[in-house]
């Protein structure tokens, strides 16, 4: 019977995750580090551009037998940890859960449950390290920036809370590098990601719901393309709407991302 620890996070993992799995490895230094599946572009590069890929096992190498702590970062979701999933769900192993999102009903469950709502998880963790004094060397508070700059759009979504920016700001003064930040978060968009935006624009639709115009546009793609919430951003940017709705069939499956910047529509509720 072996004993092992391992702090995995969701499906094309984003800066987020990359950024709470760091985090967590700090509050659990035994623990291996395995992501579920694959990663969004920019992380992949970041990670081919930095010494960090080596911290990371590779899920073929894991015994998932031998596992008898699971730490979940960036999602409670049970259909989005992949093989993990099973591993959460067997009795005997202790799952312990950190996440911003919502609660659902297909949330895993877990021993020890950390949900803040915050515009990021890396906020969240940034300040339990804070709390226990764990100190944050300037490498690491770059990729905790990256993890809050994305996840908040560069602390503009209206989802960004007050401790994303107490966080960002003590990472400042940790160190972190905001060359590094930009150059990872304000890359440019893939041709395939233009082409997608191009189509949702061509596709937008304006509806009259009780007085208030509410856009929404579709589009499908045979391939999976990340980062649907940037490009959605980028249409509500562009387009200049305060509620919009995009729905994505990509590979077989429908992709649901909702922006709303009137408080009289909750998007979250209606897309649950
Ligand atoms: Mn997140």
């Amino acid at each position: 019977m072996n004993f092992m620890k391992v702090i995995t996070t969701h499906f094309n993992a984003d800066f987020d995750c990359l950024a709470s799995m760091l985090a967590a490895k700090k509050l659990y230094p035994d623990a291996k580090m395995v992501f579920p599946g694959s990663q969004e572009k920019n992380v992949r590069d970041f990670l081919k551009s930095s010494d960090y890929s080596f911290q990371f096992d590779k899920l073929k190498n894991i015994p998932l037998d031998d596992i008898t702590e699971l730490i979940i970062v960036d999602t409670r979701l049970a259909g989005r940890i992949g093989q993990f999933e099973s591993v959460a769900k067997k009795r005997g192993v202790s799952v312990h859960v950190y996440d911003h999102h919502p609660n659902t009903p297909q949330d895993i469950e877990s021993e020890i449950t950390v949900v803040k709502d915050r515009g990021s998880t890396a906020a969240i963790f940034v300040e339990i390290l804070r709390e226990k004094c764990i100190s944050i060397t300037p490498a690491e508070a770059t990729i905790m920036a990256l993890g809050i700059y994305e996840d908040t759009g560069s602390l503009t979504f209206t989802s960004t809370r007050p401790e994303d920016l107490e966080a960002a700001a003590y990472l400042l003064s940790s160190g972190a590098n905001l060359n590094v930040v930009s150059d990872f978060i304000y890359r440019e968009l893939s041709p395939e990601q233009v082409s997608l935006l191009n189509d949702l624009i061509h596709g937008l639709e304006i509806h009259d719901i009780n007085g208030l115009p509410v856009a929404l546009s579709s589009a499908s793609s045979d391939r999976y393309i990340g980062d649907l919430a940037i490009l959605t951003h980028k249409l509500k940017d562009m387009e200049n709407l305060n509620v919009l709705f995009v729905i994505v069939t990509m590979e077989d499956r429908i992709h649901l991302v909702a922006r709303s910047r009137i408080e009289a529509v909750d998007v979250a509720a209606v897309a649950h």
